[in-house]
């Protein structure tokens, strides 16, 4: 949670004329690759530390605990970096070509969301930030500091200020031509730059996002509980995933696009042009049953410079699990069986779910294991799948729907 990049060049010619460098600006972050750029000030964002402390004294956050730790500095650029001036607002097109949630028919096969199918973006992002940012503070003369993602900056808001679009119902970022698909990137300045007005709402009476949204995340529009998100379910959260979400998770092993894919905007979106964010051929859809057999030397590879890899192989292993429990394939057993003794508790507790599922008498035929289970967690699992500590079968029916 650290800006990433510090830059204090020396002045080494007179800035131009706001006009020819905001010009100049367009072109450099063009030719570096950005499809879209404009400018705002740190005051521009007046309603979002409200709206930030609203979202987080409803617990919205849930373990992200590091929203909460510097939320003043997240609601306030001019509190992060007293010196900032200017806010150049960059948005890199990721448009996936064609609608992400086809693949949720093939269960066999597990949903790796758009962004996450090719290299990762925050190095994507970082290094053509960084270039511009090169640029700028030799042409200003002036300090600048570079931010993509991690950084206690709220990219939406200020993007939407900015001009790249409105934030939608679904809280993203909506472009009239990117849709959906735009990742974000700020460079903070301490030059003057010609700001841009804001982006209005093109949302009217639609609701389609909030309407695709599989666990009901959005209490209202414009909010979003990120407790019931399946992108902060099998990507943030470390520990299992609550029982209630399970189903509803189906074949998505990492993140979630169909809040974002169900916006009509992206009828103009675009196929992203950078060639390092273009899905790789082994990510489009890899077969549950190939990933139930990763040990961390394969997750490690199978995900190198990917951002699934951040997770560690451990979580990813408990999202394959819980989509092989929705997949129903039979062929998975012996695999799911093979993870009930897998040393990660995580693993463990998600293989018993998913055994459940798949073939719960061959689950009650492995119940000596629950004698010998320490963790609470994974003891858990068991109780809940029916077992109890004398290694029997009590009750294998069980409910996992929504509340
Ligand atoms: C935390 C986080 C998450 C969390 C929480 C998401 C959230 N909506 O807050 C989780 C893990 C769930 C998540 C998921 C995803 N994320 Co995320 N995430 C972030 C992060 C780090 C911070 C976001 C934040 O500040 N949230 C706090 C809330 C309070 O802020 P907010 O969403 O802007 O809330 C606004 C609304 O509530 C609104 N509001 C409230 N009331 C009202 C009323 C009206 C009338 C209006 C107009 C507005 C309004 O005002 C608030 C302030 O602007 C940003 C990067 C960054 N540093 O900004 C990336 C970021 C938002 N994520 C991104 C992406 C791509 C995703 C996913 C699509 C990934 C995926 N495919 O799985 C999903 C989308 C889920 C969704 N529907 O939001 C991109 C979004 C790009 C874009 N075009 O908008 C970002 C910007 C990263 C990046 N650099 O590109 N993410
Ligand atoms: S990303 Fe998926 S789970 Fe999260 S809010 Fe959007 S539709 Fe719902
Ligand atoms: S789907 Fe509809 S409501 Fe949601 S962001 Fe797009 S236009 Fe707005």
């Amino acid at each position: 949670m650290v800006p990433h990049t510090d830059r204090s060049p020396e002045p080494t010619r007179p800035a131009p004329a706001a006009s020819g460098l905001k010009a100049s600006l367009i072109v450099r972050a063009r030719a570096e690759g950005f499809d879209a750029v404009r400018v705002t000030g740190p005051d521009a964002i007046p309603a979002a530390p409200e709206r930030l402390r609203s979202f987080l004294d409803s617990g919205f956050q849930g373990s992200m605990a590091w929203m909460a730790e510097r939320a003043e500095q997240r609601g306030d650029p001019r509190i992060l970096w007293p010196d900032v001036r200017s806010i150049v607002m960059l948005g890199l097109n990721y448009g996936p070509g064609s609608d992400p949630r086809l693949g949720l028919e093939d269960r066999a096969g597990g949903l790796i969301s758009a962004y996450a199918q090719g290299d990762d973006y925050h190095d994507v992002v970082k290094k053509k930030l960084k270039s511009l940012g090169r640029w700028l503070g030799e042409t200003t003369g002036q300090a600048l500091k570079v931010f993509v993602d991690t950084a206690p900056v709220m990219e939406k808001p200020l993007a939407a200020a900015a001009g790249l679009g409105w934030q939608g119902k679904h809280t993203n970022l909506v472009s009239r031509e990117f849709g959906s698909w735009l990742f974000l990137g700020a460079i903070f300045s301490a030059a003057a730059i010609e700001p841009d007005g804001p982006e209005r709402d093109h949302c009217g009476s639609c609701r389609a996002c909030l309407d695709a949204c599989p666990t009901a995340a959005f209490p209202a529009p414009y909010r979003l509980d990120a407790r019931r998100c399946i992108s902060y379910l099998t990507i943030e959260n470390k520990g299992p995933i609550p029982r209630r979400f399970r189903a509803a998770i189906g074949n998505r092993i990492y993140g979630c696009d169909d809040c974002l894919a169900a916006c009509p905007w992206n009828k103009f979106a675009q196929t992203a042009r950078e060639q390092r964010l273009a899905a790789r051929a082994e990510l489009r859809q890899p077969r549950l049953l190939d990933l139930a057999r990763l040990d961390d030397a394969g997750f490690r590879a199978l995900f190198a410079r990917n951002p699934v890899k951040r997770i560690g192989r451990d979580r990813f292993m408990r999202n394959v699990l819980v989509a092989l429990g929705n997949g129903g394939d039979g062929a998975a057993v012996p695999a799911v069986e093979r993870l009930l003794r897998d040393p990660s508790p995580l693993v463990r507790g998600a293989a018993i779910w998913a055994l459940s599922r798949l073939a719960p008498e061959r689950l009650a035929a492995a119940s000596a294991l629950a004698v010998d289970e320490t963790d609470g967690e994974v003891r858990t699992e068991w109780c809940e799948a029916g077992i109890d500590f004398q290694g029997n079968a009590a009750n294998l029916s069980h409910s996992d729907g929504l509340p």
